[in-house]
């Protein structure tokens, strides 16, 4: 199938302009306990402060997320995630033209983000909660629909498919389906495998070396491999921050093949990965 969409996406918030190829989703955790960056950006001035950084070097959306979602993670309490995200989301609306993204599944949340100016919202649930979608829709604004197997809490503990590839997709389309079906179009939607979680490290492979089956379903498609544990049990860094380049080979990757946006921690260096793997394509000859 060939994709949705026309190359430029618009809605009243925001715009996506696809004409270029993939583009860069900056990760913003305004939380003491994300597994890449450990609180650097849990105070407001420095989420802020990061937030513009990444806008400088070239995201097209920044993601705010307000409660990490890392395995082993306990849930954390709607009130306490808009305390946390409101003030950053208010200020980088009000500083940057670069559409804000609310990274929840809390309806609660991501209602108090769009009413402060979120542009977009990344379910980790895949619209879980139904009022998600009909909320999204009421405001006119994109989502991301990704796959989980389980919970953050559990979803790491003997994580078992008969067809990775085949069940992420089915379950992924349907969820589409069902987005449409509250008033979201579809080139407002955006399916995403869910890199890690409720997946071992072969899953995540498979997963990657078939994304072209996800590009080939006619939604555009989202993935965030970025600093993950499959990458460091792959090179043997332990620590994230030094997963960098392990995780260019998987930007390479999803940009090669269609992808459209990729969710990432470094930025600038994603984006000059992403530049190169869009001119070799604009050259490609037969
Ligand atoms: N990964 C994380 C969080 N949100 N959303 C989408 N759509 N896709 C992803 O792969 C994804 C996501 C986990 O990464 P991070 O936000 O850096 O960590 P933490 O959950 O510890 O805050």
């Amino acid at each position: 199938m060939t994709r949705c969409c026309s190359n430029i996406v618009k809605w009243e918030m925001g715009q996506l302009d696809f004409s270029q190829g993939c583009l860069v989703m900056g990760v913003l955790n305004v939380t003491p306990d994300s597994f890449s960056d450990t609180g650097q950006y849990f105070a407001a001035d420095r989420a802020i402060e990061h937030g513009l950084k990444m806008a400088a070097d070239g995201a097209a959306i920044i993601d705010i997320g307000a409660e990490s979602t890392r395995p082993g993670s306990e849930a954390v309490p709607a009130r306490e995630q808009i305390r946390r995200a409101i003030p950053v989301i208010e200020a980088l609306v009000g500083k940057t033209d670069v559409p804000v993204s609310i990274d929840t599944y809390n309806y609660e949340v991501a209602k108090a983000a769009l009413d402060a100016g979120a542009a977009m919202v990344n379910d980790i649930t895949a619209l879980g909660d139904e009022r998600m979608g009909t909320l999204a829709a009421k405001h006119g604004v994109p989502v991301v629909l990704m796959h989980m197997k389980g919970t953050p809490a559990t979803m790491q503990v003997e994580p078992k498919y008969d067809d990775v590839v085949g069940e992420v997709l089915a379950f992924l389309l349907d969820r589409a389906k069902k987005a449409e079906k509250s008033g979201i179009p579809k080139e407002r939607i955006f399916i995403d495998p869910g890199i890690g979680f409720g997946k071992t490290t072969e899953h995540n492979l498979l997963l990657l070396k078939n994304i072209g089956r996800f590009v080939d379903s006619g939604y555009r498609v989202l993935v965030g491999t970025s600093r993950k544990a499959f990458i460091g049990r792959i090179t043997g860094k332990e620590n994230p921050a030094e997963r960098v380049f392990g995780t260019a080979a998987t930007v390479a990757l999803c940009a090669a093949a269609g992808v459209s946006i990729v969710r990432v921690h470094d930025v600038a260096e994603m984006t000059d990965v992403v530049s190169v793997i869009e001119q070799i394509k604009k050259n490609d000859v037969d």
